[in-house]
């Protein structure tokens, strides 16, 4: 089944909750990647001078630009059943800073359990999967501009 208005309304919504407090699970967020990928604190221009995860307005704009990809990617599949990668530079970025394919899980899992938190009561398996599926079809647009 494609992708529905009832899934998109469940990111939107869950998204809200995390702007709410956007310096908590920013940091949150980061700190589920580095937990299951210490290495890649290097690979962040923010983080790598800094002691453990640190808020800054970088670190904060660039998760907020992540979650906000993964709502936009939502919106593209419940409208045309495809998400088209807006910025064509970002296969090449990543690259550049040394992603590689195992990143994109561990990212995932850290953005689900950051849903997770930022939801509270409202959190359901149907919440999660709606996020999972859109940042599947966003991860793997990356990943194709990657190869
Ligand atoms: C940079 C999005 C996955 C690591 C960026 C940028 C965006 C972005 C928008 C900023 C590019 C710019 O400089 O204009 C995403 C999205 C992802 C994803 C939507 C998944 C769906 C990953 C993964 C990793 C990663 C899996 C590896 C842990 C980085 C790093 C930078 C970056 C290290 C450069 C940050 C800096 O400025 O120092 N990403 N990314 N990204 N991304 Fe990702
Ligand atoms: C991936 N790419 C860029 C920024 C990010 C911020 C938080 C988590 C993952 C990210």
């Amino acid at each position: 089944m494609g992708y529905t208005e009832n899934q998109l309304v469940l990111v939107n919504g869950s998204l809200e909750s995390i702007k709410q407090n956007l310096p908590q699970y920013s940091v949150l967020f980061y700190t589920f990647i580095l937990e299951k990928a210490p290495a890649a604190k290097g690979m962040f221009s923010f983080l790598k001078d800094t002691a453990g995860v640190q808020h800054s307005p970088q670190l904060q704009a660039h998760a907020e630009k992540v979650f906000g990809m993964v709502s936009d990617s939502a919106a593209q599949l419940l409208a045309k059943g495809e998400v088209v990668l807006g910025d064509a530079t970002l296969g090449a970025v990543h690259i550049q800073k040394g992603v590689v394919g195992p990143h994109f899980e561990v990212v995932k899992e850290a953005l689900l359990k950051t849903v997770k938190e930022a939801a509270g009561g409202k959190w359901s398996e149907e919440l999660s999967n709606a996020w999972e599926v859109a940042y599947d079809e966003l991860a793997a647009t990356i990943k194709k501009a990657m190869s």
